[in-house]
């Protein structure tokens, strides 16, 4: 038997895991014990885990092959009756997901840091998903926390590298391995779900064309296998669909700054008539037509709204839920379809509880998020598959659609702006600041806009009780536009300053106005009460999607 070694290690301060698993600098992440440390860590708060059967797999970023030897060689010594890893260490996080369920595993690791760019400069990340598919609640992720803080040594045991390019099943210590497709189960269950043959139809409908832009990210290998192999799909409607460990040196973030390869195509004239992309993990997505961009808060609204035409929802939806931020444009599908819309905080984990306890269908976020109850994670393929399955079923352009939501429901206008890179102190005093004069804006008049409320959003799990503290500053208006703002909880370097401005235009003609145009106001205030700008020194945001 392989000698299991305890080797001496010494906590570290820094591992508290953030909106979505722990984050850092891929030279953070080298330092000796660190990523260890974090895997220990995660093995203790969950109690050991002897006998227990795991996934692990990653966005193919630069630190991801070597991380899972790391994990691999500590799972054998930690006990771990099975592990089953994605072929070349590859996992998209829904497929991850969608594994973890299906195989009725007690978890598993997901090695990405998302759409923060990477190779050996960039950001590395890793993230521990529950038995449900989901990821780690705060109440884990908080255990996790607070064992990386005292642990001093961690188990593994000397094994040579495993090769990770072909389908095998083998051992390590006692621990069987499996290295499996990391495509084919999940492509199965988008079968499931959407029907098949209408969108092969589709791709064959000469008046049809789309561009998908995996931003060599993860999402390649599974838009070949289920837009050309399964659809029949051109090939030339795939770009950058090959994973390479820096993602050809651009933020694998699926936004109109980042996805400038598909914002171009999608932007020219004779743009084909659907275009969509993914983030380095596979979980967001972005939604463009032609010379159109779908907002996220709208597209998930759509998808509700239009569900029954989708094979997978036709008997109805559950209910729907949204992160605060997100726009309100999906409250006004649920009550239309008469069921319930939860507004839970920022982060995939909070819709878990509501998922398990059958309370929600669809769930989404501002931040490029959509999915359903099929996982326990957002799913970027599974959300352009949606609008696929929506063009296939309506007949009409993708900035129809929208316009024909907007034109029943309003349309809730909506923006986002990053300030990326704040120096922290200042931009955590800009929110403590905004927070202290909060009880006295309630009834303040700017102009024709007048705050009804102002405060620290927390949240009440309804299904655990668990309470979430300060989730976000909200000022909601009278008219119910809104502004919130809230320092983000995924960043490497500095702080990420989020500001969300929404407002709620019903009158037919104004539908189709800019949203910068239409939100200005509320931009101008939000600047008035934070002097954001001028504190930071910043003439513009870094991003506005
Ligand atoms: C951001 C988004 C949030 C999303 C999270 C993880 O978090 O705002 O909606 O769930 O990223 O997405 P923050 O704390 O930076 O605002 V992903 O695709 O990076 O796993
Ligand atoms: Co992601």
């Amino acid at each position: 038997m392989t000698q299991i070694k305890t080797i001496a290690s010494k906590p570290f301060s820094d591992q508290r895991p953030g909106t979505s698993g722990l984050r850092k600098k891929v030279l953070v992440f080298q330092q000796p014990h660190y990523l260890e440390n974090f895997v220990q860590a995660t093995f203790n708060a969950l109690g050991g885990v002897k006998d227990k059967q795991i996934a692990v797999g990653g966005d193919g970023r630069f630190y991801n092959l070597e991380a899972l030897q790391i994990i691999i060689r500590m799972a054998a010594a930690n006990g771990i009756k099975k592990i089953m890893v994605g072929r070349n260490g590859i996992l998209s996080t829904p497929a991850a997901s969608c594994i973890i369920r299906k195989y009725k595993l007690d978890g598993g690791f997901i090695l990405s840091a998302s759409h923060n760019p990477g190779g050996p400069d960039g950001d590395f990340g890793i993230k521990f998903n529950t038995t449900n598919g989901g990821p780690a609640p705060e109440k884990v992720t908080e255990k996790i926390y607070q064992e990386s803080l005292s642990l001093t040594s961690y188990l593994s045991l000397d094994n040579p590298d495993i090769d990770l390019d072909h389908n095998a099943a083998f051992t390590v210590g006692d621990m069987q391995v499996e290295v499996f497709d990391p495509v084919g189960d999940y492509a199965d269950l988008m079968a499931e779900i959407f029907d098949f043959d209408l969108l092969a139809e589709l791709m064959q409908d000469p008046n049809f064309s789309f561009c998908f832009d995996a931003m060599h990210a993860v999402t390649g290998p599974y838009a070949d296998e289920i837009f050309v192999n399964r659809l029949k799909a051109p090939l030339s409607s795939l770009l950058n669909c090959t994973p390479k460990p820096d993602f050809g040196g651009g933020h694998p973030d699926p936004n109109l700054k980042y996805a400038a390869d598909l914002v171009k195509i999608m932007f020219a004239d004779k743009a084909p008539v659907f275009g969509a992309a993914s983030d380095g993990d596979g979980d967001r997505n972005m939604v463009l037509g032609d010379n159109f961009f779908v907002n996220p808060s709208d597209s998930v609204a759509i998808i509700a709204a239009n569900a029954h035409l989708i094979k997978g929802y036709k008997n109805g939806l559950k209910g729907l839920a949204r992160s605060m931020p997100t726009s309100c444009a999906l409250d006004a599908v649920a009550e239309d379809l008469g069921i319930d819309c939860f507004e839970t905080p920022t982060g995939w984990k909070f819709f878990g509880n509501l998922l398990d306890a059958g309370r929600l269908s669809i769930c989404g976020e501002e931040s490029f998020g959509t999915s359903s109850d099929h996982v326990r994670e957002k799913d970027g393929l599974w959300a352009v598959l949606c609008w696929l399955n929506l063009l296939a079923a309506k007949k009409m352009s993708v900035r129809d659609i929208v316009n024909e939501h907007w034109q029943k429901f309003g349309r809730n206008v909506y923006s986002r702006h990053d300030y990326e890179e704040v120096d922290s102190d200042i931009a955590h005093e800009i929110v403590d600041d905004l927070k202290k004069r909060l009880s006295k804006l309630k009834g303040c008049k700017f102009g024709p806009l007048e705050i009804a409320q102002a405060d620290d959003f927390s949240y009440l799990d309804p299904i655990d009780g668990s309470l979430s503290e300060n989730q976000g500053l909200r000022l909601l208006f009278k008219d119910s536009s809104r502004i919130i703002l809230r320092l983000s909880g995924t960043g490497t370097s500095g702080a990420t300053l989020r500001l969300y401005f929404e407002k709620v235009e019903k009158e037919s003609t104004q539908m189709n106005l800019d949203a910068q145009t239409a939100l200005a106001p509320l931009i101008e205030l939000a600047e008035k009460l934070t002097s954001l700008k001028k504190l930071t020194s910043r003439s513009e945001p870094t991003v506005i999607t």
